[in-house]
């Protein structure tokens, strides 16, 4: 059985949770770790071994929340979150109406996970990264199935390239090559979390790594090299030295949301330019002078990084401008309540002096 040691409990986390909650340990709150959170229901770590509890929806896999003692007289229940020290969230589709799905927390690191065997996609690494920036995570790339590439070194260096100062490991699940490095770099009481498309082999390297089959792994189709789409929830799961890995399901595209922070962590060469313009509002495109043009002309400067970083700072423009309607909306909304309350009390007042 798991203790909550197991699930990344260090003596950090301890000390959060009897700052927050003094009477940790005691009757009052157990601490605990979300496993799993499925709509008002959570499974959590304790030291007593997995719980379900019931929830208000807001805590998500790798929280740490304080539960209520479970005495088994009633099914325990989350009474407390601690502070996120990472959240990786994304919108929860293209459309620029979707809301924003945080996808974990409390992940230290996040791994772009990239099968070997098929086209890179520079745009879904880079987008992938941004986001992974912004969470407050430290991203890493995990090439996977280095068995299948006859190319691979072509492809390391290619990816190595592309994601620009981020450290890339290179493994195979089937040889067990690149594991231990792996293992070693997510260190001690450490949460490493996979992000990537369905069939990138991310479940499959958690057995790996684990050294037990506790995911499910699907083939991938035969016709396009797809996915099946085996993983279904997101998911922690121990493996050793208080290390924990967090499974996902594939996504097919990363959707931003709020990630400014993380786009100048990916593109910050390109935004450093902007100031070089000779004019202050160039809007980088046929203007003289343009800094950015002269670094494409000139070879400094990919075509397609730019292209692509236009267009996650327009994304993240609509998503601000939406933001704001929304939030005048709501202004405009409570501005009328305050105005019929104050005259539901004048009312009240006029009715008061006439009694
Ligand atoms: N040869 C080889 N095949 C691998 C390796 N890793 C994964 N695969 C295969 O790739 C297929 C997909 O693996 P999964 O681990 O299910 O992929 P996933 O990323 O978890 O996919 P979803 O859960 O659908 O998101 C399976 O058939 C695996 O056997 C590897 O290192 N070498
Ligand atoms: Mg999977
Ligand atoms: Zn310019």
């Amino acid at each position: 059985m798991h203790t909550l040691t197991d699930y990344g409990f260090t003596d950090r986390i301890r000390g959060l949770f009897s700052f927050r909650f003094p009477a940790t340990g005691t009757s009052a709150s157990v601490p605990a770790r979300v496993i799993r959170s499925d709509r008002g229901r959570v499974l959590l770590a304790t030291d007593s071994g997995p719980v379900h509890a019931l929830s208000d929806g807001a805590e998500v896999t790798g929280d740490w929340v304080a539960l209520t003692n479970d005495d088994g007289a009633a099914p325990p229940a989350v009474v407390g979150l601690l502070p996120r020290s990472s959240t990786l969230q994304r919108k929860k589709a293209h459309d620029p109406l979707a809301d924003v799905q945080v996808l974990g927390a409390n992940i230290d690191l996040v791994g772009v996970v990239v099968p070997i065997d098929r086209p890179l996609s520079t745009n879904r690494l880079e987008r992938t990264l941004v986001a992974a920036w912004d969470s407050g995570a430290v991203p890493i790339v995990i090439l996977t199935k280095a068995d299948l590439s006859n190319r691979f070194d072509e492809v390391v260096a290619q990816t190595v390239e592309r994601a620009r100062g981020v450290e890339v490991f290179t493994t195979s699940a089937e040889s067990g090559d690149g594991l231990d490095a792996l293992q070693a770099r997510v260190g001690t009481g450490n949460t490493l979390a996979l992000l990537g498309p369905s069939g990138a082999g991310k479940s499959t390297l958690i057995n790996a790594l684990v050294g037990s089959e506790v995911q499910d792994t699907g083939d991938v189709r035969s016709g396009d090299g797809k996915g099946r789409h085996t993983t279904t929830s997101r998911e922690l799961i121990p493996f050793g030295n208080g290390s924990v890995l967090m499974d996902t399901p594939g996504v097919r595209g990363f959707a931003l949301w709020d990630a400014e922070a993380g786009l100048e962590a990916v593109f910050g060469d390109i935004e450093e330019l902007f100031p070089l313009c000779r004019f202050r509002d160039c809007a980088h495109d046929r203007e003289p002078g343009c800094a950015v043009q002269e670094a494409i002309v000139s070879g400094n400067l990919e075509e397609r990084r730019w292209l692509s970083y236009r267009k996650m700072e327009r994304e993240l423009a609509s998503l601000h401008r939406r933001q704001s309607v929304a939030e005048q909306r709501r202004h405009a909304r409570s501005f009328h309540k305050v105005v019929k309350e104050a005259a539901m009390a004048k009312d009240y007042r006029n009715r008061f002096r006439e009694d």
